[in-house]
């Protein structure tokens, strides 16, 4: 049967969230007289009731008996590997000691802001892991280059602060990954330092692995091959560094090598970290996909033989037809490009250059080819990162803020670990340069506030497009509240956080794309309008399958409706229907 006052259902749904909270409710009912009843629509209905309306419908409620079907977040367990992750460039965060350089115990100071470790508040954006880009001492601001694999950048702290700021996160269950870069070392690294000085004083004789067993933890050569450096001090040695001369790649190959970095593990594993990002996984070998397929399998099995629920996800930049053949590897995910960055899928089908229905087509058509190189992968999907231009960017013209925002649902309601780089949620600018993608975290508009970050010193100005954390936190149809509510949503459906699509082509055209998700028990359709039109939907066919409405994500004021088996859609609309 159809509902037919979806607005009802809503505010039911609402009521049930407001009763399974009692202990909560008087104190939120509080804050709201104190904040002015602001926030995004998800509260509206705590926030625009007076106590008593509430009180009267509450008990209607219970006479009722209507089935409560709207649950906070989920709080997961650590061990849970389908998250919502935040990746964060510790550098450009937050500064916790004023000298203008992001740092540990900045970022602690703004945890809250990624998650409180309450799911019945909705003042955070609710991220339940976060990706820690390099925080080991590094010559380099980004920190991709290690000069040591046991310690913390000076620049971000202490192991203190890092111990404290993984204590923090574990209250509020945050689940950390941090970034591995084991392709290559700084070449500060006194391995290579020690390596490089005994090949320039060898000169062209034999090395002997007992004078110096680092020589074969790196790739030297007497040619100078493709990407290829010479070693300092040295007309006759070469190494391997495809990225740089200051990064000598390692050779993953060697045993001692890999004994060291099992006890890399160990050490992170012991502080509390709950696995690893992988670094640059396609060049461990450059050009051989089936060695880095190997080095992976290795790499995996070691960690998952320490620690069973340690989560690994590797950056394989290139096309998905060469990654998805990464996942034999045993490696729980690889990130999700095909769907990333200005010409991705999601990008594509909200600029319109290509069709929506393609997107829904692709949801289900990833699963199918994941699962035959490991029936366990867990997707990785993520819509930009720190290598590439910021999203706000991706738009022009009057429907750009919507296309800001649905892009990111685009990105958050895909199954399995979703990732969002900091900022993303702000709609922050910055393109170009890599310092240009890098910049300070838009806290506030005043660039001399406490803890705001200088950002990288060769970064261009930015103008940004929408305003500062400060300002959109007050703006219910702000970029920040639209992303808030998704995260939410994400996190209160197990469907939408882990389910298998199916793709609903009989709806689908080129503004509009539709598929359901299932998970165990549940199954939710998810309807969403790429046009800045209102779409009105005949639901053929799912007469029997489908309540009502259950949620809606909207750019604006503009809500969905359902009435007689009909789904009038706004612009840039997405509904969740159950
Ligand atoms: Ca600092
Ligand atoms: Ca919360
Ligand atoms: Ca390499």
């Amino acid at each position: 049967m159809w509902r037919v006052f979806p607005g009802l259902f809503r505010r039911r749904i609402m009521l049930a969230h407001f009763k399974k909270k009692k202990r909560f409710a008087c104190l939120f009912l509080a804050l709201l007289m104190l904040t002015g009843c602001q926030g995004s629509r998800g509260e509206e209905i705590q926030e625009e009731k007076p106590e008593g309306e509430i009180r009267e419908e509450e008990n209607r409620e219970e006479e009722n008996q209507e089935p409560q079907d709207v649950r906070l977040p989920q709080v997961l367990s650590m061990e849970d590997n389908y998250r919502t992750y935040y990746e964060v460039f510790v550098y450009s965060f937050f500064d916790g000691n004023g000298d203008g350089t992001g740092d540990l115990k900045g970022l602690v100071e703004k945890l809250d802001y990624i998650n409180d470790g309450d799911p019945a508040t909705t003042e955070d954006l609710g991220c339940d892991g976060i990706w820690l880009m390099p925080v080991m001492p590094s010559a380099s601001y980004h920190k991709y280059d290690v000069m040591d694999y046991y310690a913390i950048d000076p620049e971000y702290g202490t192991m203190e602060d890092f111990e404290n700021f993984m204590a923090e996160c574990d209250k509020r269950g945050i689940k950390v990954i941090l970034d591995l870069v084991i392709n290559h070392s700084s070449s500060e690294h006194p391995w290579f330092k020690e390596a490089a000085a005994y090949l320039a004083e060898l000169g062209d004789g034999e090395p002997s692995l007992t004078d110096c067993p680092y020589v074969d933890y790196y790739h030297f050569s007497k040619e100078q091959k493709t990407g290829y450096s010479q070693v300092p001090g040295s007309d006759v040695w070469y190494y391997e560094s495809q990225f740089s001369y200051t990064m000598p790649d390692l050779n993953l190959y060697n045993e001692s090598l890999r004994e060291e970095i099992g006890k890399i593990v160990d050490f992170w594993l012991a502080k509390g970290v709950g696995g690893f990002r992988l670094d640059a996984v396609k060049e461990y070998e450059t050009g051989a996909d089936s060695a880095n397929i190997e080095i992976l399998s290795w790499f995996s099995d070691m960690v998952k033989g320490k620690r069973e629920d340690a989560y690994l996800v590797g950056e394989a930049w290139t096309d998905i037809s060469t990654y998805e053949k990464y996942y034999e590897s045993g490696i729980d995910s690889l990130f999700n490009f095909a769907f990333a960055d200005s010409e991705g899928i999601i990008a594509k089908v909200v600029k319109g250059s290509s069709p929506a229905s393609g997107y829904g087509k692709a949801l289900q058509n990833i699963e199918e080819r994941f699962k035959e190189y490991n029936p366990d992968y867990i997707d990785a999907p993520f819509y930009t990162n720190h290598d590439m231009g910021r999203s706000a960017g991706y738009y022009s013209g009057e429907h750009s803020p919507s296309q800001t925002k649905i892009a990111g649902a685009l990105n958050l309601f895909m199954s399995g670990n979703a990732f969002i780089y900091y900022g993303e949620e702000l709609g922050m600018k910055g393109s170009g340069k890599d310092e240009n993608k890098r910049a300070p975290m838009y806290f506030y508009e005043d660039k001399e506030a406490e803890g705001m970050c200088r950002g990288p010193a060769d970064m261009d100005g930015i103008k940004m497009k929408y305003g500062s954390y400060e300002s959109q936190e007050k703006d219910p149809y702000s970029v920040y509240n639209y992303y808030k509510k998704a995260i939410r949503l994400r996190g209160i459906y197990p469907a939408i956080r882990r389910g298998s699509v199916e793709n609903l082509e009989q709806f689908a055209d080129d503004t509009l794309t539709a598929f359901s998700k299932s998970w165990e028990d549940e199954k939710v359709y998810l309807f969403c309008n790429l046009s800045p039109e209102e779409r009105v939907i005949p639901l053929d066919g799912l007469e029997g399958e489908i309540q009502g409405i259950a949620e809606e994500l909207c750019v604006d004021e503009k809500v969905p409706a359902l009435k007689e088996g009909t789904l009038t859609l706004p612009g840039y609309g997405i509904v969740i229907l159950k």
